[in-house]
């Protein structure tokens, strides 16, 4: 009745941005992600015949009502696949340096998929992981995978078939990913309220789904080719076009910060010195960089003279979702 797992955080380098299904996170486009060693989910699950209520402990204190609320439900769709109403005590712990920022429903949803499917002695495969991560929070069900995965969109109403496929593990290929993350306060938009508004006005939208497939295609014959240059190069364009689409919804909006640009600006002038530097940016206003093992001095000395570049994390390739041993 109880289990441990662990799992990583993932960037995509072509973005999930908009949903098709609110309820279920079906997606408008497929997406392809890196996921990091760095930054982490431990979460056990234990289940209780004694409890009333599940209960959620985040970082060693109780979880707000909302997220609390967020984990029962998901724990609701993981008891009718085994067919009980036992409730649980959830204990996360977030390994992502502190006060980076950094979103991890990604790395927390695939943790608790794991572990919970698990407590209940649930033996689910890859896909079938990844489908129910992929309910807690769409980006989550690309972190079943270590290295590269896509998320396949799917066409049917009921998502079976909208879950990730892995590409490369993180032994396919050595990169780094540094994440500079800027002081800034909460966000004024959610992801989740970004892609909504986008997807009901924004006049960009259309031409973001029109790129989409070749830029995925792009992607994955340059990882196949384990090619910096043209992974980079979709990837900063993709980012460059997700981020376009908010400025033209109503009302609009933008997670960039004036030090986005500058850091943008940066990376460019990386590039123009011939160091294989690329960006991506999510939905807030921090970035991240993609690079060779080999350039990771350089580009580190140039993120961390960018003003207001709180720190930077360097990441490599990390592994997919693993079981714990319970202590
Ligand atoms: O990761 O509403 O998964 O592909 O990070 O929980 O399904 O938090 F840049 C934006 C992630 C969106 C792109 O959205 O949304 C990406 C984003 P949910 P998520």
């Amino acid at each position: 009745m109880r289990a441990t797992a662990r799992a990583h955080a993932n960037i995509a380098l072509v973005k999930y941005w908009g949903k098709r299904d609110e309820a279920l996170h079906l997606p408008m486009n497929g997406s392809l992600s890196l996921t990091l060693d760095a930054l982490y989910t431990t979460t056990k699950v234990t289940f209780e015949p004694a409890l009333s209520e599940d209960r959620f402990v985040l970082d060693g204190q109780p979880a707000r009502e909302a997220d609390r609320a967020k984990v029962s439900a998901f724990l609701d769709r993981v008891r009718a696949l085994a067919n009980t109403r036992v409730r649980a005590t959830v204990e996360s712990a977030n390994h992502v340096p502190t006060a980076a920022g950094l979103a991890s429903s990604a790395s927390a949803f695939a943790a608790l998929a794991a572990a919970s499917t698990r407590a209940l002695g649930l033996s689910l495969d890859d896909e079938a992981l990844s489908r129910l991560a992929r309910v807690g929070s769409g980006s989550a069900c690309r972190s079943i995978y270590g290295g590269f995965a896509e998320w396949r969109r799917g066409a049917r109403a009921d998502g079976l078939d909208s879950f990730a496929v892995p590409l490369a593990s993180a032994e396919h290929w050595d990169l780094r990913m540094v994440v500079a993350v800027l002081e800034a306060g909460p966000k004024a938009v959610s992801s989740r309220e970004g892609m909504r508004r986008t997807v009901a006005s924004s006049v960009f939208y259309p031409g973001w789904l029109a790129g989409v497939e070749a830029d995925l295609a792009d992607a994955r014959a340059a990882i196949a080719a384990r090619d910096l240059d043209a992974l980079g190069r979709v990837a900063e364009a993709n980012a460059l076009k997700m981020h376009a689409t908010t400025l033209g919804a109503t009302p609009p909006f933008t997670y960039w910060r004036g030090q986005t640009l500058v850091l943008l600006q940066a990376v460019a002038e990386l590039r123009a010195r011939g160091v294989g530097a690329y960006a991506t940016i999510d939905a807030g206003p921090n970035v991240k960089v993609l690079c060779a093992p080999a350039d990771l001095p350089t580009v580190q000395a140039a993120l961390a003279a960018v003003s207001g570049v709180e720190r930077l994390i360097v990441c490599a390739p990390g592994p997919g979702v693993t079981l714990l041993e319970d202590a």
